[in-house]
């Protein structure tokens, strides 16, 4: 009996170590560190644990590493981001650093330049830094890029801002943003930093990007001849450019070898060239050619514009201006509307029309705040110019 009793004894023990053995086994990483059987490679959190193994059993968190980098392999646009803003705006360009990073830029690590009036402050410069994947720049705005030229009567300009305070114009008692203007209008892409890049996107503060951007829209604009490009695009108010139509009239006499032969003045005129329908692509957005605003007719355009003043004794945005000259001196076929770049700077939503193009590029913008086909859009002008047949669905958004 007692010889039974003992053989049961040892079966009992060797199922308990067998079973101790299959826990401890079987248990693996959120246990035990290093005893991972996936491949290092399978999560990026396993690389972590792994290397957090040596000399002490610890879990699977912090992972102080980070993730790998998912870099797209492949040539590189000689290109860069750009930004203009003052040190307060930090934590607003933080947030569209994030953004663009997140879906676009952290696979494809380009460089971004930010431009101030003023000094940036070391605070500006390690945050964006930090958040930015590319190499950073900063600079300072050249003060005759920045200021009243010569032939502004001040008088005069003080008067309009007065003018236009009693009116409640947007901006319009604003020196600053005159100052602003002009200098997107005419100076940025001359900074000596932007001088070392042949294409540029514009990122302003506070703006959203909703959709994955999985290819290289430089690359794209480059392939297929684009030199401007858009992802909004309104009508202007018309109080803060009532002459610059006419300036520009004058320009395209003056120098009628600039405007291009198949150009976009659908776009920017419903009579012919008679009238401004103050249609313009957004600029607040923009991936462009920053050769083509180097060039001598952009030069000459802009020379034009400025000599007449209306950058102080009106508030020519730099949008309009852009526009004018993309619709004018540039082939119809050369400017691209960015459907696929899903995009917000207040108050208004791109969001690509059709639920599967959303869903395939994981995209998070409502549909119903898609600005595209509401009244206030132009978008339709343009896709009627370039006969462009518009997305199925269009018109359910159009309210
Ligand atoms: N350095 C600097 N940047 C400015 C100034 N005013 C505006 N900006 C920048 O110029 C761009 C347009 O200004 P914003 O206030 O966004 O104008 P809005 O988009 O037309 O309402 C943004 O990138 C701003 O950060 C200024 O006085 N100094
Ligand atoms: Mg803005």
């Amino acid at each position: 009996m007692a010889g039974t009793r003992y053989v049961r004894y040892v079966i009992v023990a060797v199922f308990c170590l067998a079973l101790v053995w299959y826990i401890n086994s079987s248990a693996g990483p959120t246990t035990f560190s290093g005893s991972t059987s996936q491949p290092a490679t399978s999560k990026p959190n396993a690389v972590d644990t792994t290397k957090q193994a040596s000399g002490s059993v610890q879990g699977t968190t912090p992972n102080s590493n980070g993730l790998p980098p998912a870099v797209v392999n492949g040539p590189r646009m000689n290109a860069t981001f750009v930004t203009l803003a003052r040190n307060q705006d930090v934590w607003e360009i933080a947030r569209s650093i994030r953004q663009v990073e997140d879906r676009f830029n952290r696979k494809f690590n380009y460089d971004w330049v930010f431009l101030n009036d003023d000094e940036f402050n070391d605070e500006f410069k390690k945050v964006t830094t930090a958040l930015a994947s590319g190499k950073t720049k900063y600079g300072k705005i050249p003060k005759e890029h920045w200021s009243f030229p010569d032939h502004i009567d001040q008088d005069k300009a003080a008067k309009v801002r007065d003018e236009m305070r009693e009116k409640k114009i947007i901006y319009g008692d604003s020196v600053s943003y005159r100052h602003m203007c002009r200098f997107e209008s005419g100076f940025f892409f001359r900074h000596p930093l932007m001088l070392d890049y042949e294409w540029y996107w514009r990122v302003e503060p506070s703006i959203e990007l909703y959709c994955d951007i999985d290819y290289d829209p430089f690359k794209f604009m480059a392939d297929n001849k684009k030199k401007y490009s858009f992802v909004l695009s309104l009508y202007e108010y018309v109080e803060t450019i009532p002459t610059l139509w006419n300036t520009v009239k004058d320009f395209t006499a003056k120098f009628p070898q600039y405007v291009a032969k198949d150009n976009s003045m659908k776009f920017l005129s419903d009579n012919g060239g008679v009238d401004y329908n103050h249609c313009h692509f957004w600029s607040n957005f923009e991936i462009a050619n920053a050769n083509w605003l180097r060039s001598q007719a952009y030069l000459d355009y802009f020379n034009h514009l400025d000599q007449s003043g209306g950058f102080f004794y009106e508030r020519w945005g730099d949008a309009p201006v852009h526009s004018i000259a993309a619709g004018l001196m540039l082939d119809k076929s050369e400017i691209h509307f960015f459907n696929d770049i899903a995009y917000y700077h207040v108050p208004f939503t791109h969001c690509p029309t059709g639920e599967q193009y959303r869903m395939d590029h994981k995209c998070h913008c409502k549909p119903e705040d898609n600005f595209d086909w509401k009244g206030y859009s132009c978008l339709s002008r343009f896709y009627e110019l370039n006969d462009m047949k518009k997305p199925e669905g269009y018109e359910k958004e159009q309210n």
